[in-house]
């Protein structure tokens, strides 16, 4: 079985970042550790009077102690960091023993919209990069990659041929794959993907639903994550995500709870073992 360590947030409730990523990958047959980098109350999309307490202090305890310990890690998966200097904490322990062989994984959560995610700024964005560039995959919004690469693109105006050339670039000469994820389109809601292991740019329509889910994303990169790990290619993984997730938000939808609770993905974790 291999061994995942997840770098992400810890929200008490709303099922987003750690708290569906470890269920999931759990379910998807990996044995899960978990480095939290800020732990608060609830997400952040709508909820009164959140507390948040930014991680950092406890995460160098918790990397000084894993030094001395008998750890192997086969993979490193991060989501959301607070601040720039937790990115160079990871960055460091992935030179480390216990992380050294991890296969790395970034979702380099940072902006969306067109808009950079508040308290982060061009210096947050270069730590990002140096991050992605030793990645194996990353899985950016549209936002995200054209912050790594640089780039002013609008994503309502961008084709096909912009998001290859996104994806070609972000993949570094074929160094690493590469996940566009809902990229809004004029017409479209799509994900664009780059395979390293196959050579193979390919994209895959998403249904656009009328509701602003929070978590998505980070089950998305739980799936597809661990189906990468598993050996499975960028396309198969991301239909079998996609069509997972569907389910679990049309049930949610059916179910007409608050949305911001989260989704009701639990029913259907038996589809992921
Ligand atoms: O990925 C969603 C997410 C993760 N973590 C926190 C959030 C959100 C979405 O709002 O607030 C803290």
């Amino acid at each position: 079985m291999k061994k995942l360590l997840l770098v992400n947030d810890l929200s008490g409730i709303g099922k987003v970042a750690l708290a569906p990523a470890i269920t999931i990958t759990n379910c998807l047959g990996f044995e899960v550790s978990t480095l939290p980098t800020c732990i608060l109350s609830t997400h952040t999309g709508g909820f009164p009077d959140i507390y948040i307490d930014d991680y950092s202090k406890g995460m160098d305890g918790f990397l000084a102690q894993w030094q001395d310990l008998d750890l192997n890690f086969d993979a490193l998966i991060t989501g959301y960091f607070r601040n720039a200097k937790q990115i160079k904490k990871v960055l460091d322990f992935k030179e480390k023993t216990p992380a050294k062989n991890a296969t790395l994984i970034v979702d380099p959560v940072m902006a969306d919209n067109g808009k950079m995610y508040s308290g982060f700024d061009k210096n947050y964005v270069q730590y990002m990069n140096e991050l992605c560039v030793k990645a194996d995959l990353i899985l950016p919004n549209f936002t995200e990659a054209c912050l790594l690469t640089n780039k002013n693109f609008r994503e309502e105006n961008a084709d096909l041929a912009t998001i290859k050339e996104l994806c070609l670039e972000l993949s570094d000469k074929g160094k690493r794959s590469v996940i566009i994820t809902g990229i809004k389109t004029s017409d479209d809601l799509i994900i664009a993907y780059y395979d390293k292991n196959i050579g193979e740019f390919g994209y895959e329509s998403c249904e656009k639903l009328p509701y602003n889910f929070f978590g998505t994303g980070d089950m998305f990169t739980s799936i597809v994550s661990g189906k990468f790990l598993k050996g499975d290619s960028i396309k198969e993984a991301v239909r079998f995500a996609n069509e997972w997730i569907l389910k679990c938000l049309t049930y949610t939808i059916e179910s007409n709870t608050d949305i911001k609770y989260g989704v009701k993905f639990e029913a259907f974790l038996k589809d992921l073992i």
